[in-house]
């Protein structure tokens, strides 16, 4: 990328009134996470596809992550599942991770694989299951006691697929139970960021189904429960960037898991088949990152940007690379909003000139800023074709087949 290019965007956005300074610090901010389970195989109900070369183990995971972030400077934590990331002394895993320039992001606890789970997990109308699953919890605290981590997602299955199969009052009251008791357990730095999905694997009801009734959750439980909104948890057509405006003023979004969908929860790579949503998810959070309340800007500044997607067809590495790519790209260009000119449209009743404001920002090529970023902060311009061109995906095949799947 030439320089001519870089002081031509330059010259542009400071004509339009966008402090390109700024934005090329807050760039430097961004911070993803990405997810152990993206490293491994996984695939549909139909087959997962088992590649050479796929960690496994959970420290080879770390390594791979590590490719991620030298490469992007994007990606220094990676989230855990337990028990797919279950190790004999998370000390040492957490020590591996430092060594490789990472740590150990959000403790994910499993409760969707287990034979007792198939009529609920937390929300089974057995009491010994709901224990099960409850200690479960607890054991996720522990661990992320001991790994460091800030932040435990949950995601639960409970759900049923018949009208009458479970009493869903009920249901709804030993979720809470659980909650507490997890909640009740965590140290004061600690987050529980609440999951929801309207649907999969449960087709009738889901007991946390959409952001209200995580919300709901998160403000009977306290302070430390947030909720974490998944982009592909919605029902079609679902304004999400609203949901985010929405919990954000609540002061209750902790986080997010990115990716993107096209039918359902499809879990594909992040930016690739919506990318202006992603865009517009970050107008919003800029929105909110210069608001008068303090408790507005703490909210924003401690959101998780996590990604969790499914590789079933493409090379992990690779595709982790380009998803944390595709948000930086969308975060860039949701900086180049100018948030004072959709302000005074708006004000004006200039319906389409508030829109043009706003999508204007989108339609900017915004890889002369990060070709520029990148070479200020000794990353490769273009991190992909760096990683196609190093030895790194050649020498994992040694591993052979066999890598850890779910
Ligand atoms: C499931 O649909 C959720 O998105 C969860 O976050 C889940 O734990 C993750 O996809 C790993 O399976
Ligand atoms: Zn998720
Ligand atoms: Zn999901
Ligand atoms: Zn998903």
């Amino acid at each position: 990328m030439s320089d001519r290019a870089y002081a031509l965007f330059e010259e542009q956005q400071e004509a339009r009134g966008i402090n390109v300074n700024e934005v090329k610090a807050q760039l430097k901010l961004l911070r993803i996470e990405t997810p152990s389970w993206g490293y491994g195989d996984s695939g549909t109900r139909f087959k997962v596809f088992k590649k050479d070369g796929v960690p496994r183990d959970p420290f080879e995971k770390f390594q791979d992550a590590a490719q991620v972030h030298k490469l992007t400077g994007l990606a220094p934590s990676v989230a855990i599942h337990i028990p797919w990331d279950k190790v004999e002394d998370y000390g040492k895993l957490r020590s591996h991770a430092e060594s490789l320039g990472l740590s150990i992001g959000a403790v994910n606890p499993n409760l969707f694989q287990e034979d007792e789970y198939m009529l609920g997990s937390v929300t089974n109308a057995d009491a010994a299951v709901r224990r099960k699953a409850t200690d479960h919890l607890l054991e996720c605290v522990d661990i992320a006691k001991e790994t460091g981590s800030r932040d435990l997602s949950l995601w639960f299955a409970d759900g049923t697929n018949y009208p009458g199969q479970g009493n869903i009052r009920k249901r709804k009251g030993w979720m809470q139970e659980a909650l507490s008791e997890m909640y009740k357990a965590m140290t004061p730095e600690m987050r529980m960021l609440i999951e929801y999905k309207c649907f999969e694997p449960a087709f009738y009801h889901t007991d946390l189904a959409d952001w209200g009734m995580a919300y709901n959750m998160a403000l009977k439980l306290g302070p430390q429960a947030e909720v974490l909104v998944d982009t592909g948890h919605h029902l079609p057509g679902a304004n999400i960037e609203h949901i985010v405006a929405y919990l954000i003023d609540e002061k209750r979004l902790g986080g997010f898991h990115f990716n993107s969908r096209k039918y359902a929860d499809d879990d594909l790579i992040v930016g690739t088949v919506n990318p202006y949503e992603l865009f517009l998810i970050f107008y919003q959070i800029l929105n909110a990152a210069a608001d008068a309340d303090t408790g507005i800007r703490q909210c924003v500044s401690n959101i998780a940007y996590m990604i969790d997607q499914s590789h079933n067809i493409e090379l992990k590495i690779p595709a982790m690379l380009r998803s944390v790519l595709n948000v930086q790209t969308q975060y860039a260009k949701a900086l180049l909003v100018n948030q004072a000119e959709v302000e005074d449209a708006s004000a004006r009743g200039d319906v389409l000139g508030a829109e043009h404001a706003v999508r204007s920002a989108f339609e900017f090529d915004v890889t002369p800023l990060l070709h520029v970023i990148r070479e200020e902060q000794g990353l490769p311009t273009d991190p992909m074709k760096a990683y196609l061109e190093s030895s790194y995906g050649n020498d994992i095949l040694a591993r052979g087949k066999g890598g850890a799947s779910w």
